[in-house]
């Protein structure tokens, strides 16, 4: 009796002590990625053709921004930045050939790495570096897909009949566009979205970071015909673009616009709806993608407890300043879709104009899971706040940086450009939200200009820096391999 009344006690004592550290599982993230998406998905509104139901409904869910920005108009130093929490202007990783795992020192713990080391499964398929320089640590299970077995089996549909000249058959030049006989799943991105909805159905033992990166809509926008079919030529609105619109624009501008290139072929083909088209059509597919991704979160044991952040790495200009592609610091080029749905934080169906960039994806990230920020510096904040309460009217700046000292600040009035020569743009986005009028001449607007300047970065990396880095890394991993090589031979 004795015996059983001290077990009785031991247990009376033990069973709550215990219970009190059972903690609820950190919740999951699903962490969507998005390749060159601009501003063109149905809840900012931007474009009227626009057929994005899948991500409307996700913003319906959450909390979207419509002033989001990347920190680099450009696919390799945009994720570097948002993935080592280190803008470009800090690592000095600017182009789309500097290979940020070189560059970026070790002890710089990107985020999978970060989430891995933190007690979370990390899964991850397509593309969430950029394609050169895929991080190869940090992974507990990647997919890789052989694209030459699906790229092989592309089915061009042709556009129509009497669109079959030879020299636009895939496009006009570089602007790459054609619809395909192909279904979905003879796609890339249906494997690596399917890869997603798989790991979503599985019993997960610990709390994962679950990372889906689409392809599309990046070029060549070579999506099946039925997405083309969504917008029907004869519907499709071009971006207004003033033939004057260059000509208070400085040199460093006029430079990356690049008038003569991309848009002079695409005025001269006559098939600017086409190529707009192409893009929308693209955007529709990718849509449909994040669609399948999000109905099997849904339907799985994961919906109430996991954070889905969605982003596209930059925007995309389809002839505004008479520029095509991505590599500027205008709106177009910097604005992308960004949505957060994160259960018991984030109110529904809110769209929030606070300006925001990609920076703050890391720290927000790691405060939303109760995880510790790494121990180097991160250069954004936790904008959890904000996911709280998106009617807040935080007077925030928004930095994006494309090459080494060419910076904008964006605010929610604001689009402030200085280039590394010095010159400068300044739009007015309440009264010219096209950015048509550079008001940086007027000597009224010194001081808007001056207190915009303060959210320039301090430091510059220069670009040569990173070639001495690159060079002494090389130096230190020949010698290691040497030395590898040393101890394998002894
Ligand atoms: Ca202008």
């Amino acid at each position: 009796m004795k015996k059983l009344i001290l077990l009785s006690v031991m247990f009376a004592l033990i069973v709550p002590a215990f219970a009190a550290e059972v903690k609820p599982q950190k919740p999951n993230v699903l962490f969507i990625a998005i390749d060159d998406m601009r501003d063109w998905t149905g809840y900012f509104g931007t474009h009227p053709n626009t057929k994005t139901p899948n991500l409307d409904r996700l913003a319906s869910q959450g909390v979207a921004f419509t002033r989001s920005y990347c920190a680099a108009p450009l696919c390799n130093p945009s994720r570097a930045a948002l993935l080592s929490g280190l803008r470009p202007s800090n690592t000095g990783v600017y182009t789309n050939n500097d290979d940020w795992r070189k560059i970026i020192p070790p002890e710089i713990v990107t985020l999978q790495t970060h989430f891995q080391q933190n007690g979370y499964e990390t899964l991850g398929s397509g593309k969430i570096y950029h394609g050169s320089f895929p991080a190869e640590t940090g992974w507990d299970d990647y997919l890789v897909i052989n694209r030459k077995l699906i790229n092989n089996s592309t089915k061009p549909a042709g556009q129509a009949a009497n669109e079959d000249d030879d020299q636009y058959r895939d496009g006009v030049g570089g602007i790459k566009f054609q619809p395909l006989d192909n279904t979905d799943e003879e796609m890339e991105d249906y494997h690596i979205v399917q890869y997603g909805i798989d790991q979503l159905r599985k019993k997960h033992d610990k709390p994962f970071f679950l990372a889906v990166g689409l392809h599309k809509p990046h070029m060549p926008w070579n999506v099946p015909k039925k997405y083309y079919d969504l917008h029907p030529l004869d519907e499709i609105t071009l971006p207004e673009v003033p033939s004057e619109d260059l000509d208070d624009v400085p040199a460093a501008g006029i430079k990356i616009a690049k008038p003569e290139g991309d848009h002079a072929k695409i005025l001269e083909s006559g098939r600017w709806k086409h190529a707009v088209q192409g893009y929308l059509a693209a955007i529709s597919f990718s849509d449909a993608m994040v669609g399948r991704l999000l109905d099997a979160l849904d339907k799985s044991e994961y919906h109430e407890n996991t954070i889905v952040v969605l982003w596209s790495d930059h925007g995309w200009h389809l002839g505004e300043k008479q520029h095509w592609r991505k590599f500027a610091l205008w709106e177009e080029a910097n604005r992308q879709p960004l949505i957060w749905r994160v259960p018991g934080v984030t109110p529904t169906g809110v769209k929030t104009e606070t300006p925001v960039d990609l920076m703050h994806v890391y720290p927000t990230l790691c405060d939303l899971t109760g995880l510790p920020l790494p121990a180097h510096p991160l250069d954004g904040k936790s904008i959890r706040p904000l996911l709280e309460h998106p009617e807040s009217k935080a007077d925030t700046a928004a930095v994006s940086t494309y090459g080494y000292q060419n910076h904008t600040v964006r605010t929610k009035d604001w689009r402030y450009i200085r280039y590394a020569d010095g010159s400068e743009e300044l739009y007015d986005e309440k009264a010219d939200p096209h950015e048509w009028t550079n008001l940086a001449s007027k000597p009224e607007l010194a001081g808007v200009k001056e207190k915009l300047a303060k959210d320039l970065p301090e430091k510059n990396l220069p670009a040569q820096q990173k070639k001495e880095v690159q060079s002494n890394n090389r130096k230190k991993n020949n010698q290691q391999k040497s030395g590898n090589s040393k101890t394998t031979s002894a």
